[in-house]
Parts: C-alpha cells; structure tokens; sequence
C-alpha cells in the first residue's frame, strides 16, 4: 500500500498571516479555454506577522505576468512551484502586485475554481478554490474588499454576476460587454464568486425591517424560470425569520441565487451571490416531490443565514469549519422546524445524524467537531462538523436556556463582526453574557466518538426507593484512545402506567427544568415514597447526541407510544420496540430459523393511526433503515439477514393492520390540487407509507393500488412513491412503470436522478447489473455528480445488501468507480469512497472482500489527496 505522504496541517500549527490584503481588484475576460485574470492586489505587513517572503497559494494556474506596483517583474524575481509563488526580495511595506493569469474553465473537471456548466461559466471557492483563479493568500482569516469587472461576448452571456452590488455596465466594442461589481464587506477569498451566461431570471424584492429594499434573483437555465417560485418564497421567509429569530439584517442591496448543474455539493454561501446545485432550487408539482420541497426550503435558508454565520464572521481557519457549518445548520433547522411540524422536523434530523454522524463516529474516519489536523480539507464537510455540530449548539441552548443562548449570540455577532474568529471566541460570547462556566462543555468540540450513557433503574416498591444510576462511556476512536466524561444534558420526565406526566422532585441529584445534566462518569437520581415505579421518558427531545442504553420493558414502550407528551419518545418508544424486533429476527435470519415478529408492535401502531398530525404518524410507521440496524448490531454484520428482517417485519406490520392502512389510504385520498405545504405533505407521507406496508403486506391489494397511483397520480410526490413500491416487487409491472418513467422524463435530468436511485437501491442480487446496464443510458453521464450520485451513490451508500454483496462484485464495481472518477473529480470520488466506512463492522468474509478491494484503490499511483485521505484512513 502507498504511504500517505501529503502535509498534516495541524491546528496547533496555526499562525497569523505575515501578509495582509486590503483590496483586490479582479478583471475576468472569458473565454471557454482562454479565460484571462487580471488581478490588482493591495498587500500589507500584518502588524501580528512576521513578515518576510511573500508566498501565494496557486494550483493548476498559467502565470502571463507579474508586476509589481505597476513594474513588470523578471521570472528570476519570484519562484513558482506546484502550489506556491515565492516572491524574493519581497518590499517590507505596502505594494501592490498585479497579477495576470489564463485559466482553461472548459477543461475544469474538478469543479474548483472556474469551471463551465451548461454552457455558462461559474466559480466554486470553499475551501480552496480561489487559488486556481489567481496566486493568493488563499486562507479565510485574510479578508479584503472586492472589486470584479467582468468582460464577455453578449451572444455568449447576457447575465454577468459578481459579489455585492453592481456599481457599473455597459457595451464594449465588438460585440462585447461588461459589468462592475462592488463587495464593501471584507471577505476571505473563499466566499469569491463569478457567474457568466445565458441565464433566466424569477426576480422579487425583500424590505428589511430597517426599511432597506433587498433586490432578489434567482437565475436558472433558461426555460425553467417557472420551477423558481418556491425557492424564491423560501428566501423571503428566511431573510424574514432571520431578522425575528436572531436579529439578523441582510447588508447589500441585492442577494442573488444561481442554479447550475454541475456542483459537487448542495450549494455556496458566496457573499450576495450564492450558487446553487440546481437540485436545492428547482421545483414544480409534476418533477418535485414533498422531500425536495423541504430540501429546498432548507437549503435556501441554510446559505442565506451563512451571510452572517460564515460571511461577516467567518473562520479563523479551516479547523474551525463548525464554527459556521454547525451553527448554521442549528439555525437553518430552527428555521424549518418554525416553518414546519416541529417534532417531524426533530426526529427527521436525528434519523439523519444517527445513520449519517453515528455511523461515522463509529467507524475509521471518526474525527472531532473540530479536528485537530487534516491532509485534505474537502474530506471534513462532514456529518461530525455539519450535524454534530448543530447537536453541539443546540444543547448549549439547553444548558443555558433561551434567553442566555439568545443574549450569547446577539454578543457574539456584535463582538466578532468583520471577524474570523474560533470556537474559543465563540463560546466566550456566553460564558460572558451568562455567567457560567463552559470550559466542560467545550469538550465535546475536541473529543470524537458518541457518548453512550447507561441507564439502571431500581424500585424497591416495599420503600417506594426509586433510583436512576446513570454512566456514560465513550469508545476509542483514531488518534483518541481514552475519553473524558461530557457534559450531557439528558431532558427527562416521568409518566404513570396511564401515561399522565407525574411530578416527581428528586431527593438525591437535580433536575432543573425537567434536564439532568450528567457531567461525571456516573451519577444517580433518587427519588423516595413512589408508589410504583414511573415510565423513564428520557433524553426527550433527542437532547443530547448520545445513544442511550435503557432496558425500557416492553410495556412501558407501550406506554410510551401511546401517551408520552414528548412526540419525539413517542416516535422514539415506536423505534426501539421496533428495532429489537429486528434485531432479534436477524440473528435468527442468520441461524437459518424462521423470524417471528411480535404482534403488540402492529397492534400498538395501529392505535396511533388515527392521529391528527398525518406525518408524525408517517414517522411511527416508517421502520429503522437496514444501515440503522447495522449500526445496532455493530459487529459481525451480515446484510442480507439485515435486509431480510426488515422486510419480514414490514410484512407482518403491513399484513397485521392491512385493513385500517387501507381505510387510511381511502380516507386521505383528496380532490384538491397539489400545494407542497406541510399539512397536505404530511397526509401525503402518510398515504404513501401506507400504501408501501400494504403492497407488501396485502400484495394483491397493495400492488393493484400502488399501479393505480402510478397512472392517475398529478404531482411527483404520488407518482414516485407509487413507483417506488413497484420497484421493490419483481415484475412486469414495475418494468413497464419504470420504462414509462424514463420515457415520460427523458429530458429533465433531475427527474431521471430519482429513477437513477431508485433502481440502484433495489435490495436484490441483480441490481448490480441493472446499475451497469443504466450507467449506458444517456442520461446518464460520469462526469456529473449529480448523476454520479443518484446512481452510483445511492448504490454504495443507499443499498447495503448489494453494494456488500457476500461475492465481494459490489466492492469492485464501486473501487473501479471511484479510481476512474478521481482522474476527472477527486472530492466527488472521496464522497463515493466514503459508503466503505462501515467495512469492519461486516462478517468476516465480506471483511476480507472490502479489504481486498480497498487495497487495491490505495495501491493505484497517482491518487489525488482526496482519495488518498480516504482510503489511508479507513484501512487504517
Ligand atoms: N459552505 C457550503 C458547503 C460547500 C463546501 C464546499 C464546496 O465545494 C465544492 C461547496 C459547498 C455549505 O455549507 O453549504
Ligand atoms: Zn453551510
């Protein structure tokens, strides 16, 4: 195996910049492979530095000239090598360097930097992207006011787009044309962005509450403008509930967004102009289902808040990523969750960071919120930083209550303004404006790994002695072999064998506001003169992100999903019943016996059908995931016994209350047109899932209405859940549906993405040919990632079954993938790598099988960083 020879860049390394920027004025005349880059850059001595030899970040960049306040330099006055310009005799004063580079935009597969989509010319900067524009100091805490002139052929582009406000447009000779863009807010380089071409526009406009009128646009390919309206009503929400729920004000006088199609990820907060891949943007009844809309609605929201968590204080360097990422997922989660079901939105976000986060703290790439070193940068967008982070933030809310947390960030955003600040700076912000000591607390943006908490009642019911003993572990991951108690803040309550809330005052230990805060190795809550003993509702709210080990009885579930005034343990008793269920068949499943599933679950959950909030029901009825109960077993993995106790268990539930599901499914059937608001949503959800358990508990039933569905349904949301219980049964039906799919939306690529999916998550043995055979389709391309995940993505990461197939050809097939993508888009392939994070947990066969093939990627020369990263880290 090679050796991973690249830099460790460590945060114990950090130093202050020895060279600062004022401004830079960037001159972009385009051109699909002779784009030319004048850029004028203002330098400075940083008092904190140590000054010295000028050296610029550069990558992939063609140098034209070099001028230094205004003079030509000679090559022998500066060194370039594969990532740097050195500037010898660098002047120790301010000066002003001139800087003309010729960038290939056409020839960009990486999609960093310049690159062209669909015929128009875009830019993506984080982390590092703005190096392969010009040579920079290419690192957030070095932040400077931006001036862009853009120059291009009117037929070829109409729209020309930079950061801030436009100051100046007009013709230029030849057919030719240009405009000025003017950001006077100081940013890092890696917020820069440039958008070019031929562009629709949905405009709209925003009044701040300070009365400054926001000009808004969202740009899209031409001829999509009518699938724009949602994400434009999603930004006037959000810019909306920004100033109401944080006190944050928009500070330009336009805010664009741009739809492109190839983007590597969602989408880019860019100041006042942020890209988007066109998936977060673009929706309409009849290609969008309910998930794209929230997906939409929360990505809007998500960029937009950047514009104060990220873009006026942004990070001091990449390891504090979390600093922006965490906490504006807490916000953009926030944000729905007001605009939406809270509890729906609540336990939707913690099945993500269970499968997503959980799944990697538990695995090789396991690595802090805030990692203390990295060789690759683009490997921590990450679950850990993303929603661990948010986790973090949100039980610091817990902790200090609303008000402290509310009065802790109305500081922090004063007092770090214009800043690029740390988690110490951060948290600073509270621990002044409360009072309280959070040094503990911090904790848990160094140490990775997620705490398990054990909980042992004991009632004695002579005395009434009710005790709660509670213990937390955490276990080793890389490069952390001990770990430190946390502090958790577990939110608690009691209820009777009625379900009524009891108050209940500890005698020993102390509840505050219904939250234990265990911030010991153990520690014990008791209680005296009970009369029986209460149902433990705990860790409500999903209040710390821990797992919980709680031998609840199988009653007291029952208590639980019936009555918890908690609707998160409701969902939760639901899930734990369940998923001892399936545990238990997949051992059984795996010893060859036939699997028995308890018959109190369907009958509990047919008591909760008639509720009012039709998603909440939705989630009860929605079982764990095969990769869910995985993560449970934990070792010794075999996924077809996992994949075959799920369906039993869906079987039986589908077959146990058929009759109710298919009243439910008469019952929620409406006349009225669609509208993606979240009640109507919700009904929706629940229709489908009860369509799902019927089709394969009542097959004869369930698949004739499934096929009905498919046919009359007006909207994307029905028609795809139809298709997607069609899918899952072999047949000619499902191929003469999928065959109408395909050909009813041949032409919309985002379409055909969801038919890419679900094809490759059929938990069958020939889906790897299936996947084969479509990677031929035309719409079907290797060098978009979008496609690339909708395929290849969803079978790695979203068909355990298949893609660790006992044969070992799901490894090949998707380490052959990953070894051709790394030539043309290295963090697309990382991200695809990734699905082998759980390869140690599996039996041993299928050990040896990813082992092998995991080898073979690291034994390729010429790997890129990204994959090199990847691949050391999981074999490690
Ligand atoms: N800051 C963005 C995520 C992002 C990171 C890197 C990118 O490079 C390809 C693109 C986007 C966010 O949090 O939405
Ligand atoms: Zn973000």
């Amino acid at each position: 195996m090679r050796l991973d020879t690249s830099r460790v860049i460590r945060l114990v390394d950090y130093k202050a910049p020895d060279w600062l920027i004022e401004t830079v004025h960037l001159d972009a005349t385009l051109d699909d492979t002779r784009t030319r880059i004048v850029a004028t850059i203002q330098f400075k001595p940083n008092p904190k530095g140590m000054g010295g030899a000028l050296v610029l970040d550069g990558d992939d960049l063609v140098l034209e000239s070099l001028a230094l306040d205004g003079v030509q330099l000679p090559t022998f006055a500066y060194t370039i090598d594969r990532h740097t310009l050195t500037l010898h005799d660098t002047p120790q004063r301010a000066f002003t360097l001139t800087i003309v580079t010729l960038l290939d935009p056409a020839a960009n597969s990486q999609l960093m930097g310049l690159y062209r989509s669909s015929g128009n010319y875009c830019t993506q900067c984080e982390a590092e992207g703005f190096r392969r524009i010009t040579f920079f100091l290419d690192r957030p805490d070095v932040m400077a006011v931006y001036t862009t002139r853009i120059v291009a052929k009117k037929e070829e582009a109409s729209v020309l787009l930079g950061n801030g406000n436009r100051v100046e447009a007009g013709d230029l000779p030849n057919g030719w044309h240009y405009a000025v863009w003017h950001d006077p807010h100081p940013k890092p380089s890696y917020l820069f962005a440039l958008v070019v071409g031929k562009l629709g526009k949905v405009g709209g406009s925003f009044m701040t509450r300070s009365g400054r009128n926001v000009e808004l646009g969202i740009y899209v390919e031409s001829g999509k403008e009518n699938r724009a309206g949602y994400a434009l009503d999603a930004l006037i929400r959000s810019m909306k509930w920004d100033e109401e729920a944080f006190g944050c004000e928009y500070d330009l006088d336009v805010f664009n967004i741009v739809a492109v199609s190839d983007f590597n990820m969602g989408a880019m907060e860019n100041k006042g102009l942020n890209i988007f891949n066109d998936k977060y943007v673009l929706a309409s009844p009849e290609t969008a289902t309910d998930a794209d809309y929230a997906n939409i609605e929360a990505i809007i929201a998500h960029e937009y808040f950047h514009n104060w968590t990220g873009n006026r204080i942004t990070c001091r360097d990449w390891f504090q990523l979390c600093l922006k990422e965490g906490l504006t997922v807490f916000r953009d989660q926030e944000f729905s969750a007001d605009q939406r079901s809270r509890a729906v939105k609540r336990i939707a976000d913690v099945r993500t960071l269970r499968s997503q986060q959980f799944t990697e703290d538990s695995g090789p790439l396991a690595h802090p919120v805030r990692p203390f070193e990295y060789r690759e940068i683009n490997n921590f967008y990450t679950p850990t930083v993303y929603e661990k982070g948010a986790e973090l933030i949100r039980m610091l809310k817990t902790l200090l209550g609303a008000d402290d947390f509310r009065k802790g960030m109305d500081e922090y955003l004063a007092r770090c303004d214009g800043t690029a600040a740390t988690i110490e700076e951060f948290i600073a912000c509270f621990v002044d404006t409360s009072g309280r000591d959070l040094t503990h607390f911090a904790r848990w943006y160094e140490q990775a790994g997620t705490p398990l908490v054990s909980v042992t009642e004991t009632f004695d019911s002579e005395s009434g002695h009710y005790r709660i003993h509670f213990a937390q572990s955490t276990k080793p991951t890389p490069g952390q072999p001990d770990k430190q108690a946390m502090v958790i803040p577990l939110a608690i309550a009691f209820l009777n064998k009625q379900g009524l809330e009891l108050k209940l005052t500890p005698k020993t230990g102390q509840l505050d506001d219904h939250v234990f805060v265990l911030d010991t190795e153990s520690a014990d809550l008791v209680f005296e003169h009970l009369d029986e003993k209460p149902v433990l509702s705990a860790l409500r709210g999903f209040s710390a992100p821990i797992v919980l080990e709680l031998d609840t009885s199988d009653d007291d579930r029952l208590v639980m999903l019936a009555h918890d005034t908690d609707p998160f343990n409701r969902w939760q008793a639901a899930q734990g019943f369940a998923m001892k269920l399936l545990k238990a068949a997949s051992i059984t499943r795996r010893e060859g016996r036939e699997m028995h599933f308890d018959p109190r679950f369907a009958e509990a959950v047919s008591h909760v059908l008639n509720g009012k909030d039709h998603a909440f029901i939705a989630q009860i009825l929605a079982l764990p995931s095969e990769s869910d109960i995985a993560r449970e077993i934990g070792d010794n993995v075999d996924p077809d016994a996992v994949r075959d106790a799920r369906l039993g268990l869906r079987r039986a539930l589908g077959h146990h209350i058929g009759q109710p599901l298919q009243l439910l499914y008469a019952t929620l059937e409406t006349k009225e047109s669609y509208r993606p608001d979240p009640q109507s949503a919700g009904s929706r959800s629940l229709r489908n899932v009860a369509l799902d358990l019927l089709a394969i508990g009542m097959p004869e039933i369930g698949l004739r209405l499934a096929e009905q569905q498919y046919r009359t349904a007006d909207n994307m949301t029905d028609r795809f859940a139809a298709l997607a219980v069609l899918a899952q049964h072999r047949g000619e039906a499902r191929e003469i549906a999928l065959e109408h799919f395909a050909n009813t939306f041949e032409n919309d690529p985002l379409v055909l993405d969801k038919w890419f999916s679900l094809q490759a998550s059929i938990p069958e043995l020939e889906t790897l040919d299936r996947v084969k055979r479509l990677m031929a389709h035309p719409g079907f391309s290797m060098k978009n990632p979008n496609r690339l995940r909708s395929l290849i993505g969803a079978f790695a990461a979203g068909n355990p079954s298949q893609f660790n197939r006992a044969d070992g050809a799901g490894y090949d097939f998707v380490s052959e993938i990953v070894i051709d993508t790394d030539r043309s888009n290295p963090q697309v392939a990382a991200r695809i790598l990734g699905a082998f994070k759980t390869w140690r947990t599996l039996e041993p066969d299928r050990r040896a099988l990813a082992e092998t093939a995991l080898r073979r990627i690291a034994d390729q020369d010429q790997l890129s960083p990204d994959v090199l990263d990847i691949v050391t880290r999981t074999l490690a």
